[in-house]
């Protein structure tokens, strides 16, 4: 053998060893939403240049958007091929039993994907996440085995474009993220009061006048619009325009559903066809966000819709019927002759009728009605498919009742909510919705009985954009928020499993970097505001994303930028004595984003109680009803009173919005121990121990106490305690304890009066 003959095949295995050391094969472990079954075996994959991409008719679209990503993400240019045995990738059509299916196995020298055309362009995701995020190629992936379907086939994400307008593009890079994580259904607020963003051509005024915020605030008739943070914006999508971006979307297997308020939430078209607005009896000019139930209203809405079905192929239309402000058609002469006429008792049954002969005329072009839960209210339209957003009631009550429920509720599923402290996070809608919380919430209510459950189609994330003015912001507010929907929408629910979903976001954000996207960072998740009688505290700060760093000052004043960093995860040991303010400033290495966080953490001394000379379990209660402060509870008669035995959820059903219960017992202690005390409820109650506030209900969940750590000896503790009782809090514990070993307590077991 010449030297050059042993050079050869040296420099190949140096080549390759270089190779595997500086691009390890990834752990396939981080898609989300995780996949119903994924197992890893030995070897690998390769994917360079050299790759082909076989595809069939039904699967050619997704093959090019496969060559495509590969080339605007890592630079490679693979080949496409008709004849899918030769290649490398394969994407193989094949039935499957539920829409969305599919199987990948990825083996040393092809990738196999096959499924429905969707299902394909899922498995196709499912691969795009496998690869590094840094978009460097050529690329080494661990073989691996993955089948997998979704949990529901309306995986839904809103897109308010009244409020604020957003351009076609802004609107396919929403669509373009949507798709990598499985999202199927895009809600489009087309309309709203404050703009009207889609060309009817029979109604030109409705873009020429409906879409320009600019001369709503110029004319001083109506409202200046200062729920719009930066004024909102001018714009509309013309027909062209409209096509486009539901080709694009379909392209990715993402339907748009559009949305055409009525009958509130108008005033933009009322802006440009005063005729449409509801009318006082005295003529007089006023605001009007609310149409007339006339017939002409109803000819107009139907030419419109008429145009909206034309472009949209969607079976859905959504047609808004939220906040419908009714009391408005007692003054119109026109809403209350169709009263008589029709026989209908009260305003809600004008809604009702009116909602009902839009679904009757949707019906006539087969397209079935969507409208928000108070459509329940008067009377529910019979092939309503009902979205629950004030709360899970509507969508309970609509599935008993046999009628299809996408779950989009507060405070789960808002995204116009603050991530973090809304002291230092944009301006939003209260409460805080951190992605922890989107993430645990379980869209199919243990109200519902098996049968009733399958009335539940899906899930859906909102996002309203009254206070966000650019794209960038945006993406701010939705993501990482709408990663949690995307796996309660795919992801079979026994896979829950909220460590693994932080661990996996850690390579989400790197294909933020990757796509551009302006995702929030997320919050360092162990530093409540909370409560101690030790002396010497010990905090141990840990982070999902790798590579971030932590600057933190223990006087509450926020360190900046210059403060020396350090990496997590970060042990701290406190010497407590009164309390202590903790500012921490995360800043991550791919983006400029800096987390803010304060919390204080309380030095309190807890007594126990003289020992009662007779207890039994549960804890006393009282109900007051529309009294909006607990601190004037003492003061009036409860409405009921009674006892809790646990383990009972101690929520009462909502029968108001003001309903507060006081409660009163004791927390027994058995061991001498180092406990922890936290509550289920979404909304903190106040919690007092011996006289000690350790949890407070506050309009800022991060500047009062969530929790306590309290070493407690054998004996009786007093406790009080305040909540509204609501829905978000029923089925939830209002007091959990646990040792600080990880011992979980039955409240049955600890609590007594
Ligand atoms: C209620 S959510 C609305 C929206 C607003 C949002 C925030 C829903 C069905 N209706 O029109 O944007 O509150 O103000």
């Amino acid at each position: 053998m010449s030297s050059k003959n042993i050079a050869r095949p040296i420099l190949f295995f140096v080549a390759i060893c270089c190779f595997f050391y500086f691009n390890k094969a990834q752990a396939q472990y981080h898609i989300i939403p995780r996949p119903a079954e994924i197992a890893a075996k030995k070897g690998h994959f390769i994917l360079n240049n050299n790759a082909v991409i076989g595809i069939d008719e039904e699967s050619r679209s997704t093959g090019i958007y496969l060559q495509n990503y590969l080339a605007q993400n890592y630079g490679l240019h693979v080949r496409l091929r008709t004849k899918p045995t030769i290649a490398a990738i394969r994407l193989i059509n094949e039935a499957v039993d539920t829409k969305g299916a599919y199987h990948l196995r990825m083996t040393r020298n092809t990738t196999n994907i096959s499924g429905d055309a969707e299902g394909i362009f899922y498995g196709v995701q499912s691969l795009l996440q496998m690869l590094p995020a840094n978009g460097k190629a050529p690329i080494l992936l661990a073989e691996c085995d993955i089948t997998d379907a979704p949990r529901f086939q309306w995986r839904g994400l809103s897109l308010d474009v009244s409020r604020h307008f957003f351009n076609v593009d802004e609107v396919k890079k929403y669509i373009d993220v949507m798709a990598h994580y499985k999202l199927n259904v895009l809600h489009w607020h087309l309309t709203d009061d404050e703009g009207w963003r889609i060309q009817i051509d029979k109604y030109p005024k409705l873009t020429e006048i409906g879409s320009r915020v600019s001369d709503f605030a110029k004319t001083g008739q109506y409202r200046p619009l200062s729920n719009l943070v930066g004024g909102g914006s001018d714009g509309f999508y013309t027909k062209d325009q409209v096509r486009d971006i539901i080709k694009y979307a379909a392209d990715r297997f993402v339907t748009i559903l559009p949305e055409i308020e009525m009958p509130g939430h108008s005033e933009a078209a009322v802006f440009a066809y005063p005729e449409l607005g509801c009318q006082d009896s005295t003529g007089a000019k006023h605001r009007v966000e609310m149409l007339d139930p006339s017939e002409n209203t109803f000819h107009f809405y139907e030419d419109v819709l008429t145009e909206v079905m034309d472009l949209f192929p969607n079976p859905y239309i959504h047609i808004g019927g939220d906040e419908v402000e009714m009391d408005q058609w007692l003054k119109s002469p026109v809403a209350v002759a169709l009263m008589k006429k029709e026989g209908l008792k009260n305003v809600r049954e004008v809604q009702s009728y009116f909602i009902k002969r839009i679904e009757k005329f949707l019906l006539s072009k087969n397209k079935k009605l969507v409208g928000w839960d108070e459509i329940l209210e008067g009377g529910l339209a019979e092939s309503a498919t009902v979205m629950s957003w004030r709360g899970e009631a509507g969508g309970i009550a609509a599935a008993k009742m046999r009628h299809p429920v996408v779950m989009t509720p507060l405070p789960y599923m808002y995204f116009d909510a603050p991530q973090g402290n809304e002291l230092l996070e944009p301006i939003g809608w209260n409460p805080t919705v951190p992605w922890q919380m989107v993430y645990n919430y379980e869209p199919v209510s243990n109200k519902l009985s098996a049968d009733e459950t399958k009335y539940i189609i899906g899930v859906q994330g909102n996002i309203w954009t009254e206070k966000i003015p650019t794209s960038e912001h945006l993406e701010y507010m939705v993501f990482p928020r709408a990663l949690a929907t995307a796996e309660l929408g795919w992801s079979p629910r026994e896979s829950k499993d909220i460590t693994r979903f932080a661990d996996n976001m850690n390579h989400q954000y790197g294909f933020f970097k990757l796509w551009n996207l302006n995702a929030c960072l997320p919050y360092i998740d162990s530093i409540p505001s909370m409560v101690t009688n030790h002396h010497d505290y010990q905090l141990s700060l840990k982070y999902p994303l790798k590579h971030a760093q932590l600057r933190y000052a223990l006087d509450g004043k926020m360190p900046d930028s210059t403060a020396k960093p350090g990496t997590f995860p970060v042990l701290m040991r406190l010497p407590l004595k009164d309390s202590i303010k903790l500012a921490t400033l995360t800043s991550w290495t791919l983006n400029n984003q800096r987390v803010k966080q304060i919390a204080t953490i309380k030095h309190v001394d807890i007594n126990p109680a003289i020992e009662p000379r007779e207890t039994a379990p549960g804890l006393t209660h009282s109900v007051y009803k529309t009294i909006k402060n607990y601190t004037k509870l003492d003061s009036i008669a409860p409405v009921a009173s009674g006892i809790f035995s646990f383990p009972q959820p101690v929520a009462l059903a909502p029968e108001g919005t003001n309903t507060w219960v006081k409660i009163n017992g004791f927390i027994k202690i058995d061991a001498e121990d180092d406990y922890v005390i936290t509550s289920g409820f979404e909304y903190s109650p106040l919690l007092l121990i011996d006289n000690t506030k350790v949890m407070s209900m506050s309009k800022n969940r991060y500047s009062e106490p969530q929790q306590a750590l309290l070493h407690l000896k054998k004996g009786y503790y007093a406790i009080k305690g305040y909540y509204l009782a609501d829905e978000y809090n029923v089925a939830q514990d209002l007091i959990r304890m646990k040792t600080t070993k990880g011992k979980v307590l039955e409240p049955g077991e600890y609590l007594f009066h």
